[in-house]
This record gives structure tokens, sequence and C-alpha cells, in this order.
């Protein structure tokens, strides 16, 4: 089966390759068909975005497509940037981090907790759609630590870990991470589609 992993992030790409990896499905991406899609992201949720992106994607591609809104809550920012996370400031992870960093600049450690949080959305060709959240509380640093992972991850204390995201090894995030619970929570869905999209036609690439 080939499912279509609709975004043009590639850190959230490299993570869904390896949390699909054991599942033998062939992953596809806008890059590998030359899909080229501009998705307003005008919902008022996660939810209702990871639902923009999924419905407008599957409807290009024509396979079951996985697609996620996603995004840091910052408690003392009143969940800022949350569902603006990529958009706030920018264009590079490095200047949203600053941004962040700034507003934050006089917040104690105490007041600093957040969460990352992710919906994934798997939409079929036949309208269907199922959709899974995943968060991981934190605390957001002073300054960054670690260099794996992409966006915030080196500002993004993971509680749980002891460490800051982008100090664990791409396992470790993916265990713990707002990404792989959410996808956790939908691999029965997706474990139940090979069943029934095993020999539909496929996409050439
Ligand atoms: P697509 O819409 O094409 O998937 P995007 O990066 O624009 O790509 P979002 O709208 O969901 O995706 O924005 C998510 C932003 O939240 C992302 O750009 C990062 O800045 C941040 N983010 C999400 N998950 C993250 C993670 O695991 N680690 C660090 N930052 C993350």
């Amino acid at each position: 089966m080939q499912i279509f992993v609709a975004t043009r992030n590639p850190g959230k790409r490299r993570e869904y390759q390896a949390l699909l990896s054991d599942l033998g499905v062939e992953i596809l991406t806008p890059e590998g068909i030359n899909l080229q899609l501009e998705v307003e992201e005008v919902g008022k949720t996660f939810e209702e975005n990871a639902l923009l992106k999924a419905h407008a994607y599957v409807a290009a591609a024509g396979i079951p497509t996985l697609a996620d809104d996603s995004g840091l809550e910052v408690d003392a920012l009143g969940g800022l940037p949350g569902i603006l996370s990529s958009r706030w400031a920018g264009p590079t992870d490095a200047d949203r981090i600053r941004k962040l960093l700034t507003h934050l600049k006089d917040v104690p450690w105490s007041r600093r907790s957040g969460r990352f949080v992710c919906v994934a959305a798997l939409a079929l060709p036949n309208g269907e759609v199922v959709t899974a959240r995943g968060t991981v509380e934190g605390r957001i640093l002073f300054a960054p630590r670690g260099t794996g992972g992409f966006g915030y991850d080196p500002i993004f204390y993971v509680t749980e870990a002891g460490c800051s995201m982008a100090e664990l090894s791409p396992a470790e995030k993916n265990r713990l991470s707002h990404r792989g619970r959410a996808l956790r929570a939908l691999r029965p869905r997706i474990k139940a589609l090979l069943d029934e999209w095993g020999d539909t036609p496929r996409l050439s690439t």
C-alpha cells in the first residue's frame, strides 16, 4: 500500500518515515509525486487545520493521505504560538526561536510551561477521515540545547526525558513526541487500511 505523507516540512517527513517504517507501506511525498499545493490554514484549531490539509491533499493525490497540524503552546503566552507556530515569525527556525525567547525573557522557569501538540489526520479517497491528537509536556529553555530534530526542539525541555527535545535521538523523540503519540493512536486504522486498500491502483513515482 502507498501512503501519501502530505507535508512540506522535511523534519516532519523524516519522522513519519521512521514511524511508519515497520508497516511495510510505501511513503509518497509532495516532492516525490511533484505535487505543489498551497493549503490555507484558516482553521481555529489544530484539528480544523489538520483536516483542511488532509482533505485537500487526498483530493489531489487520490491515495490514503496522512497530514498533521502541530505546534508549541506556551502557557505564559496564553497558548501562543500554537496553531501559528510556523507562521508567527520567520521564515527560519532560528527566527521563530529568537522571537519566542524574546517574549519569554523575563519569565522565570516556574512559569515557562508548555507543550507540543500534534493532530494527525488520515484521509481516504472515499471521504472517510480519522484524526488523533498527541501532546508532550515540557518547559521553554532560556537558550537552545542540542542539534537534533527541527523547529522549536532545541528550546523545548521534555519533562519526562530531562533534556531538550533536540538532545534526544530520533528514535527517542518519536517515542515521546506529540507526533509519535498521535501516529501510534492512528496505527490500528492504518493497519486496517492495509487490508482494505492493499491492492488498489498505485501512483507511479
Ligand atoms: P506542513 O503544513 O506542510 O505540514 P508546517 O511546518 O507548516 O508544514 P504546521 O503548519 O503544522 O506545519 O506548523 C508546525 C510548526 O510547529 C513547525 O513549522 C514547527 O515550527 C513547529 N513544530 C511542530 N512539530 C514540531 C516538532 O516536532 N519539533 C519542533 N517544532 C515543531
